[in-house]
């Protein structure tokens, strides 16, 4: 096997590595450019390059398929392909609208796994370009392995969206090696990795988008930082569940006994402790007995709006002792960052989780563009608490797609589309999780208003579930 070295020393011989000024597909200036579709005309050098490829592999990868993304890694798939006998792929470039079986070229069965090659790795779109559409056709994508990582955001873009990236050299390491064996002026060593230092992340252009609502509860579950939201990503999974009931009834009594009816069929219970004029303090001990007992989280909409030191006593104190019972709780971001920090303080320690308000079901609220923009960053800056959102089409949300850990709940669902008479707006289930990219519905009237508030609950959990089935595949 030929050794990194000498691989680096070849591919500078034959010029396929140049330093000057140059444009990438990314739209940044670089000071080192890497062609590698020089490599057809040295037969040696591909076969070679596609032997380390695979041999660069942990030993443990599995896959029974190859894709090369067009065009420059097509002829290292295809010396991969013969070498190894493992049949290929090919994404066609040219059908933008993937999805549809022609834009895959070859044989595969639905559930085979295709490991995708690439020559050069910046943001990891390309990757994602070709993963997409494998991924639409019922093929899993989990690893991708490259000549060349650039170092530049495309590893951890890539394991975002599920796709572990192995590369037979960094950038740097190919600077140093080339600087090592006098090929290279230290000065343009410097620019180069001052280069490489200043552009460490590229962000990866929409596509990722489609792939994000194809990852399952299951994968997203690895990704929380947070150990509530990695449990609720479990309940999901185990009960086929992605129903939360807002079980605004008018007593304490009805609501744990609806919460012990309904159990079976929600992954969450979402309560306003507040409207229940029979509170007790034992309340939390035995709505958390029922939420045990038939496995469900508890959500408290408590949407806490105040500066980060009011919140604090109002989340630990007061009657409801909301610290000590909700495993969820739900904030406006109005006040700034600083509510964050104040429920964190409180909730981390006890491994609660908090959704923040980005969206409204409400019509003529004001939760939109730069203020839902602002709920994203601040989440961002707090993913060990924040577990996600309240949202009602994050689909649409401009700007680089949410990172999959975060989870979106929506409210307004009931089976038909509407709204009451006091400005809630209705969508309905698949509408709410497939075509506007959440996650959870949250139902209220719904199922309590229903003549059989647990067949009714049934019946929402199932077309939740089938919708999220349906993104997924
Ligand atoms: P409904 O009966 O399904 O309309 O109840 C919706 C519930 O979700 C209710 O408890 C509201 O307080 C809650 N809700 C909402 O409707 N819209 C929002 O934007 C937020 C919460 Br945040």
């Amino acid at each position: 096997m030929a050794s990194m070295e000498s691989l680096i020393l070849q591919l500078h011989e034959i010029s396929a590595v140049k330093f000057g000024n140059f444009k990438l597909k990314s739209g940044i200036s670089s000071p080192i450019y890497i062609d590698l579709r020089l490599i057809v005309s040295y037969p040696s050098l591909l076969r070679q390059i596609s032997q380390s490829l695979i041999a660069s592999l942990p030993p443990h990868t599995h896959y029974n398929l190859v894709c090369g993304v067009p065009y420059t890694a097509l002829p290292i798939a295809t010396s991969i392909s013969l070498d190894h006998s493992i049949p290929m792929l090919m994404r066609r470039k040219e059908v933008k609208d993937y999805g549809t079986s022609k834009s895959i070229e070859g044989v595969f069965d639905k559930g085979q796994t295709c490991l995708i090659i690439e020559d050069l790795v910046t943001s990891g779109a390309s990757v994602l370009e070709t993963a997409t559409p494998l991924r639409a056709a019922g093929v899993n994508v989990t690893d991708a392995v490259v000549v060349i990582d650039r170092e530049q955001g495309g590893r951890e873009n890539l394991e975002e969206n599920g796709i572990q990236l192995h590369a037979l050299f960094k950038l740097s390491e190919m600077v140093s090696v080339l600087r090592k064996k006098g090929k290279l002026e230290e000065e343009m060593e410097g620019v180069v990795m001052r280069f490489l230092e200043e552009n460490r992340k590229v962000a990866v252009p929409k596509v990722e988008k489609v792939i994000i609502k194809a990852l399952g509860f299951q994968e997203r579950a690895k990704m929380t930082k947070n150990p509530t939201a990695k449990k609720l990503f479990e309940v999901m999974v185990k009960k086929e569940s992605n129903l939360c009931l807002a079980a605004d009834v008018g007593t304490a009594a009805e609501l744990l006994d609806i919460a012990e009816k309904v159990g079976p069929e929600i992954c969450l219970l979402k309560t306003h402790v507040d409207i229940l004029p029979d509170f007790t303090p034992d309340f939390g001990s035995k709505l958390r007995s029922i939420a045990e007992k038939h496995n469900f989280l508890i959500f408290e909409d408590r949407k806490f709006a105040d500066i980060g030191n009011t919140v604090t006593m109002q989340y630990e104190g007061g009657i409801y002792r909301i610290l000590e019972w909700a495993d969820i709780i739900n904030a406006h971001i109005i006040s700034g960052p600083g509510i964050v920090d104040g429920l964190k303080l409180k909730g981390l320690p006890h491994g609660r989780g908090l959704l923040l308000l980005a969206e409204m079901s409400s019509a003529g609220n004001l939760a939109k563009g730069d203020y839902t923009a602002a709920a994203v960053k601040i989440a961002e800056d707090h993913s060990d608490f924040v577990i996600g959102f309240i949202s009602v089409n994050p689909a649409s949300w401009p700007g680089p797609p949410v990172n999959p850990a975060f989870i979106q709940a929506t409210p307004g669902v009931q089976m038909v589309k509407g709204g009451d008479a006091l400005g809630q707006q209705y969508n309905t289930p698949y509408s709410v999780i497939y075509d506007r990219g959440s996650d959870i519905i949250i139902v209220g009237r719904g199922i309590i208003k229903a003549a059989n508030p647990l067949e009714t609950a049934r019946e929402y959990r199932l077309q939740g579930w089938k919708a999220y089935v349906a993104k997924c595949t």
